[in-house]
């Protein structure tokens, strides 16, 4: 009896494990190894460009939305560092020490156990690249990108350089590959010929991993003169609400649409783009009001954790729909990863789910709760704290519907006493799950010359000359 019994055990698990390896099987074959290209945006308001309503136009983004899926409840954080953080690590800013934000000149960086999205690829045999913003941390050499499992970087390591000199304040932040470089061009132009050169000397057939973090569109303004003089004699032919955009901000934003569409035809030239997968988000809401969100950047109410997301993949994912289920930044790195046939096995847990099925229309988002932040997060730069379960936000004392009122007017805390405590205990239980972040100093300001400290010891003979001779409108505000 109990041989006959394992006899037919056996025999359903062989069937098992038949069924399961035939599904593999398919699933293989269905999927292809794809390229990533992850294009980042900087502060954009939701409601800027084209896809969105917005007076911006930018014909290469609404293209990847019309072609592509949309996610309409996508969630970063509310500043820069963080929202980066969460992408290349797939764990919450809590937990992976960039809670406290890059700052100019202190050493503040992602904690250097945190295995990053760049570096599960590069083992699964990706080519690994980063044009453009890294700020993970922007002094000590092990934070920077190279150490980070990028095969080359090109760009800036910290934030709020002006486009054009590349300086912030009179720091200087321009770099390929761990050498302080000079170049004359305006940073959103130079990505997109970065890209364009590392695409057409391509000769290795490995798939690619290219992050593409603009700097556009985040302050200080500095857009191409033809542009901004459009968006002004546009925004006087048609004046009235909505239609008062900067026109700074919105040529700024027009140039990084430009930029993307000469990345795409740089990958259809080389003839791989039908085996990319393009995904398009931004960092964190736009500064003032996005809307028809409450709130922008440094806010945790939706105008400045919520942004568009798409995901282009022709064949792959659907074209021209919209999936409103919850997914969150973290979300990327397990999709990504899994997508390339690479291992989720790793020493820290991940915060974020692979959304593969959600991201193709199959099934619902199985996620059920985004941590918008904790208290006190980032010294209270990023905002009240936050967090929200399904259609309920917790934001500092307020309460708020989504499913009802995603402009969150309505507080229905006193209403709704018992679903604010449950979210506020929510939120005191992972309080003790935080991870303190490393601990960072104050750089001093001299002889700073340039990010990156083993740069800095030798920085380039030009560098103190060509800072010497920028006008004061290049030097951006430290
Ligand atoms: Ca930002």
């Amino acid at each position: 009896m109990a041989a006959n019994s394992l006899k037919h055990r056996i025999t359903i698990y062989s069937a098992l494990l038949l069924a399961l390896s035939a599904t593999l099987r398919a699933t293989d074959a269905r999927i292809p190894k794809p390229n990533i290209v992850v294009f980042l945006a900087d502060d954009m308001n939701w409601n800027y460009p084209g896809f969105n309503g917005g007076q911006c136009e930018t014909p290469n983004l609404d293209r990847l939305a019309k072609e592509g899926t949309r996610l309409t409840r996508f969630y970063v954080h509310s500043v820069c560092s963080p929202t980066r953080a969460a992408l290349l690590a797939a764990r919450y800013p809590f937990r992976n020490g960039m809670e406290e934000r890059s700052h100019g000149n202190d050493t503040a960086g992602m904690l250097p156990d945190e295995r990053t999205l760049a570096q599960a690829l590069k083992q699964t045999g990706y080519d690994t690249a980063l044009i453009g913003k890294w700020h993970l941390g922007n002094w000590y050499q092990r934070q920077l990108p190279l150490q980070r499992g990028f095969d080359h970087h090109y760009g800036l390591y910290g934030a709020l350089i002006s486009y054009n000199g590349k300086t912030r304040g009179l720091w200087y932040d321009w770099h390929r590959d761990g050498e302080t470089i000079r170049e004359d061009g305006y940073t959103t132009d130079l990505f997109a010929r970065e890209f364009e050169r590392l695409m057409a000397a391509r000769t290795s057939g490995r798939p690619f991993f290219y992050y593409v973090a603009f700097n556009a569109m985040h302050a200080p303004f500095d857009a191409p003169p033809k542009l901004v003089d459009k968006y002004r004699k546009l925004a006087a032919a048609a004046p009235g609400p909505g239609k008062n955009a900067p026109p700074q901000e919105l040529a700024t934003l027009e140039s990084m649409d430009t930029a993307i569409g000469k990345m795409i035809a740089a990958m259809k030239a080389k003839g791989v783009l039908d085996n990319t997968l393009i995904v398009f988000f931004n960092d964190n809401g736009g500064t003032g009001e996005n809307p028809p969100f409450r709130g922008g950047k440094g806010s945790t109410y939706e105008g400045g954790v919520r942004v568009p997301c798409i995901i282009h993949w022709p064949g792959h994912v659907p074209a021209n729909k919209m999936v409103d289920g919850m997914a969150h930044v973290t979300d990327l790195y397990p999709t990504l990863l899994k997508l390339a046939g690479g291992s989720l096995e790793q020493p820290l847990p991940l915060d974020g789910m692979d959304m593969w099925d959600v991201f193709t229309g199959r099934k619902p988002s199985p996620r059920t709760e985004v941590v918008h932040n904790l208290p006190d997060g980032g010294r209270g730069e990023m905002g009240d704290m936050s967090i929200c379960q399904g259609p309920w936000k917790l934001v500092g004392k307020e309460l708020y519907d989504l499913s009802n009122d995603p402009g969150e007017k309505t507080d229905l805390a006193t209403k709704h006493p018992d679903i604010y405590k449950k979210l506020y205990d929510r939120i005191q239980q992972l309080v003790a799950e935080r991870r303190p972040p490393e601990k960072h100093l104050n750089i001093p300001d001299k002889p700073l010359l340039v990010f990156g400290e083993k740069e800095n010891a030798h920085p380039p003979a030009w560098l103190q000359p060509y800072l010497d001779s920028l006008p004061e409108s290049l030097k951006a505000k430290k």
